[in-house]
């Protein structure tokens, strides 16, 4: 618990997001709520309260996005994805020239506050699956 708190400070610099938000691991590793594999999330489902902020860790090789499917959030929810992309499209087209990317030992946070469903994926991996869900329930 107190490494996860650690992370979230780190997260909270930059809440708004945006390309230069990633925070490079400290000495003995990158951690946090969600890891990369080569081609999955880990946990693929993570179910946090409201207000609870969720930190992916890629600690894997390969860059990967964070990429929220536009339909498959909560209503009222603002859109999310590595590099600060405010539509699903805007990342899509990001991708094309590796712009988004959260490349190996970067982490990404974000802060939910509407409950529900968040249906996210990984935009050069989602043909291989890697597809992951944020839960938010009280
Ligand atoms: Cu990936």
């Amino acid at each position: 618990m107190h490494r996860r708190r650690m992370l979230a400070m780190l997260g909270s610099a930059c809440a708004a997001g945006g390309a230069g938000c990633a925070a490079v691991g400290m000495s003995g590793g990158v951690d946090g709520d969600v890891g990369m594999t080569a081609t999955a999330f880990e946990p693929a489902t993570i179910t946090v309260a409201p207000g609870d902020e969720v930190v992916w860790y890629n600690n894997s090789a390969r860059a990967h996005s964070v990429t929220a499917y536009a339909e498959q959030i909560p209503d009222g929810a603002d859109y999310f994805a590595t590099g600060g992309y405010d539509s699903e499209r805007a990342a899509r087209e990001a991708w094309d020239g590796m712009n988004g990317a959260l490349t190996t030992g970067q982490t990404y946070s974000r802060r939910f506050e509407v409950p529900g469903r968040y249906t996210y994926f990984c935009i050069p991996h989602e043909r291989a699956g890697m597809v992951g869900q944020v839960v938010v329930e009280e």
